[in-house]
């Protein structure tokens, strides 16, 4: 399942999901002499979607694997074959054909494929999940970076004009009415002009019609603006969704919008301009079994369970997450925080500079927000986490990403979280500072966050950044499930449980800070390897700062945070 709700319902589309043949190419000759298109005998049969560093012999592979599989059609057709996310670099052929590449690893990629013709059809993927220093994220990172198609794979049907694109924006006034401005682009396949009907209906009901001449294979974006009255809300707790579909007699595309106004106010994030105290934790979409390719049932359990933790908000730590989740987000009201994939706290300062890892930079902010604008959740497109924003390169690489994102989206709050509060020279440039610290952990005693806070306000004050909101996008400690005593020993549930009242106790003193994002959720698998050398202090070979475990069993750390975050207890 790719949504929690239908996204076509004239479109015929199908999940290629099941066992795909799967071979490994470690010294990467499947590129030489067009070896894949002999496709060696499979070594194993692998479900897609799914990582493979989830299977026996696997566990630590990185590098080339290619997938192979095949599906038949009845009749010559117009395809679409959409690659909801695959891991690292891909390459796509359909018999025989190489279709295309694609970097990245957390959004979509689509091909259109006109006139395929009837009978059986053979597609390869090519994959590579080796990270270097011009991959996002680099070789050097706190999580595991797995291998494999992580996410659907999907077939879909299309007409002669086909509608490639529904994009769907508006500007709140006083009165609850909206300014709803709908883009819808169509795209002809065909040698010769078509005229077709398009309607546009809100929750089932037409608000447009028009007929519209395409012309011979060329896309056309037609552009409708309205006012519409008394529109419902969507508030934080009390979810409100619009379903807007765009039909022809041929075609239609079904998405999901909600209408709230996002401002900053008193240093406090305000929805419908009501403020809005945020309490909640960072997820990886991750699992000891399936990797990143998460079942949609384990979304919804996360989510019962990060309600359960009294949180109204949650941070996709670290990169773009499932639209599902996010769909299930709209739904129960919650505010998301979305980011890309560059964490830097490991990262060397030249690496910002190099000219491929920019422009892979800027293609995964501009692939995040296409994918995910509609989400009413999203109230944070954020750029990077822990780079070095102490330096003018850290400049140069962001401004151009926050221009990017603001040239995209005016509505929603561009974010970042630092780890160099007290002297990041990026402040005055956010819509919102997150800062991530260990005090507790990395440094110090968790008290030390007092001293920490007010030397940095005053920093914020002399940057004349001094009125932007303030999260605390990540503090915690590790506490290793099961393991409890009388006294709160590192790595104890007791201390994590002891780090996390504390910090909690003082950030939610401090009038200055407007939300609070606990490092982690769950215990995830971390990017330990005999060769590395980095993260030594992960036992088990997990980061272990969940206040679940990887199987989602409650840590002291848990109960205690639903104590603090369900006391509703803040200046
Ligand atoms: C950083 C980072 C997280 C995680 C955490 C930790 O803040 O952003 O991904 O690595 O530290 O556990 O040390």
């Amino acid at each position: 399942m790719i949504r929690t709700f239908a996204e076509h319902h004239i479109r015929q589309t199908q999940e290629i999901s099941g066992q795909w043949d799967f071979i490994k190419d470690p010294s990467n000759i499947g590129m030489q002499d067009a070896w894949y298109q002999q496709f060696p005998t499979p070594e194993t049969n692998l479900f897609v979607p799914g990582c493979w560093n989830n299977e026996f012999g696997l566990y630590d592979y990185e590098g080339v694997a290619w997938y192979r599989t095949s599906f038949e059609l009845s009749s010559p057709e117009h395809l679409r074959l959409v690659f909801h996310a695959v891991l690292g670099h891909a390459d796509i052929y359909l018999d025989g054909v190489h279709l295309g590449y694609h970097y990245g690893g957390y959004s979509p990629f689509q091909f259109v494929v006109p006139n395929a013709a009837a009978g059986i059809h053979e597609l390869i993927v090519r994959t590579d999940s080796t990270l270097t220093r011009q991959t996002i994220p680099i070789d050097v990172v706190d999580w595991f970076h797995y291998g494999g198609i992580i996410r659907p794979v999907e077939l879909q049907f299309i007409s002669d004009v086909y509608i490639e694109k529904l994009w769907v924006d508006y500007t709140l006034g006083n009165q609850a009415n909206a300014d709803v401005s709908v883009n819808v682009t169509l795209r002809s396949l065909t040698d010769s002009a078509q005229t077709v009907p398009l309607t546009l209906q809100a929750n089932g009901v037409s608000f447009h019609q028009e007929n519209v001449i395409v012309p011979a294979g060329q896309a056309l974006t037609v552009e409708i603006k309205q006012t519409w009255d008394k529109v419902r809300l969507w508030h934080v707790g009390k979810a409100e969704l619009y379903t807007i579909c765009a039909l022809t007699g041929s075609d239609d595309v079904i998405d999901r919008i909600g209408f709230r106004r996002i401002e900053v106010k008193d240093r406090r994030i305000c929805i419908n301009g009501k403020p809005i105290y945020l309490q909640g934790v960072n997820r990886h979409e991750e699992h000891p079994e399936w990797g990143f390719a998460f079942p949609p049932k384990l979304m919804k359990k996360d989510l019962d369970l990060i309600k359960e933790l009294g949180c109204n908000t949650v941070r996709g730590s670290h990169y773009p997450q499932s639209q599902y989740w996010i769909d299930l987000l709209d739904e129960h009201g919650f505010v998301y925080w979305s980011e890309i994939p560059m964490w830097g706290a490991h990262m060397p300062k030249e690496v910002t500079t190099d000219a491929l890892f920019r422009s892979r930079a800027m293609q995964m902010v501009d692939e995040m927000i296409e994918r995910d604008f509609h989400h009413p959740s999203i109230v944070f497109w954020s750029v990077h986490n822990e780079i070095d924003t102490t330096c003018q390169e850290a400049l140069d690489i962001t401004l151009p990403m926050i221009d990017l994102v603001r040239s995209k989206d005016s509505s929603r709050l561009v974010s970042y979280a630092t780890m160099h509060p007290l002297n990041d020279v990026l402040l005055p440039h956010f819509d919102i500072i997150g800062i991530n610290k260990y005090n507790g952990w990395y440094e110090g005693n968790v008290e030390g966050f007092e001293t920490m806070l007010e030397q940095f306000h005053a920093y914020a004050e002399s940057m004349g950044a001094g009125d932007k909101p303030i999260l605390m996008t990540e503090f915690g400690a590790a506490g290793i499930y099961g393991d409890t005593g009388w006294e709160p020993r590192l790595f104890s549930e007791d201390y994590q449980a002891h780090v996390l009242t504390e910090a909690l106790r003082i950030f939610r003193n401090d009038p200055k800070i407007g939300g609070t994002y606990i490092w982690q959720f769950a215990d995830v698998r971390a990017e330990l390897k005999s060769h590395k050398t980095n993260f030594r202090d992960r036992a088990r070979s997990f980061n272990n700062k969940g206040v679940l475990n990887e199987f989602r069993k409650p840590k002291q750390a848990y109960r205690v945070v639903r104590e603090i975050y369900k006391s509703g207890d803040t200046k």
